[in-house]
């Protein structure tokens, strides 16, 4: 991966010429620039996992159980990123992916009904330290395939020794019914290289359509069963926090 050191822009034309230091010596400046880039990420990733596992722990103490199933973290790995920052012209140097790819650090929320998606994103951006910046609600408005599921971007300070990082982590919240499809699509678009046949395709989105009248009528009944009135709009549109 040929990604410059941190500091340096792209007018400075990327990694040394080999020779002038010694390759070596670039290479391990290289490594090393790129371990500490990712590294802010990672932290980032963890404090919104910490965060998340309170919120779980602290909900399923309570006894009423707790909205989030599972919680899963990752970092996008070198590959990825410049893969992605090819497909959106972002020259591979720190500064730049640092501003224009948001997604380094991802973490993924599956949670066991729609409101609870929605109950989950409130608790985590109301925190003082969680600055959203980012809304994409995929649940209210599905892609044309079928894909559902709440993306947030959200910012969160990491306390280093010298210097407070604002770190930049997507959170992908969904039920269990959105995972279940988006990880057949996505190992479907895997083997067909995005190109999935159109029986397929049609398919895909007819499972769709049926996993999201699934995660309704279980909001319905899960309703029933808290005593909460259900509305005639739907429980996508009753469980939305105003404003989004
Ligand atoms: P990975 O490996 O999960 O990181 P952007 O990120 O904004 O530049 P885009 O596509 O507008 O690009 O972002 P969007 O719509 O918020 O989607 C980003 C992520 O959502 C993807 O990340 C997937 O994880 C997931 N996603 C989006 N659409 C689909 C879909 O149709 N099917 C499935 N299975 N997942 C989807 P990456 O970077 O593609 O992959």
């Amino acid at each position: 991966m040929t990604i410059a050191h941190p500091g340096r822009t792209a007018s400075d034309g990327g990694p040394a010429a080999p020779g002038a230091r010694g390759e070596p010596e670039a290479l391990r400046e290289l490594t090393d620039g790129l371990a500490e880039f990712l590294m802010v990420y990672k932290f980032g990733l963890d404090e919104i996992s910490t965060k998340l596992t309170i919120l779980r722990e602290e909900l399923s103490h309570r006894g009423t159980g707790s909205p989030i199933e599972h919680v899963s973290p990752r970092l996008k790995t070198p590959a990825s990123i410049t893969a992605k920052a090819r497909r959106i012209g972002c020259p591979l140097v720190f500064d730049d992916l640092r501003s224009r790819i948001r997604d380094i650090a991802g973490i993924r929320v599956v949670c066991g009904f729609i409101s609870d998606v929605y109950t989950v994103a409130d608790m985590l951006t109301r925190q003082p330290d969680v600055r959203l910046l980012q809304v994409k609600d995929y649940v209210a408005a599905p892609k044309p395939n079928g894909y559902r599921s709440l993306h947030l971007i959200v910012e969160i300070p990491v306390f280093l020794s010298d210097r407070v990082a604002a770190v930049p982590v997507e959170v992908q919240l969904r039920t269990v019914a959105m995972d279940f499809w988006a990880s057949l699509e996505h190992k479907l678009s895997y083997k067909y290289d995005d190109d999935i046949p159109a029986r397929l395709h049609d398919e895909l989105t007819a499972a769709a359509e049926d996993a999201m009248r699934l995660d309704q009528r279980m909001e319905l009944l899960q309703q029933e069963i808290r005593g909460t009135a259900p509305t005639t709009a739907g429980p996508a549109a009753a469980v939305r926090p105003d404003g989004w």
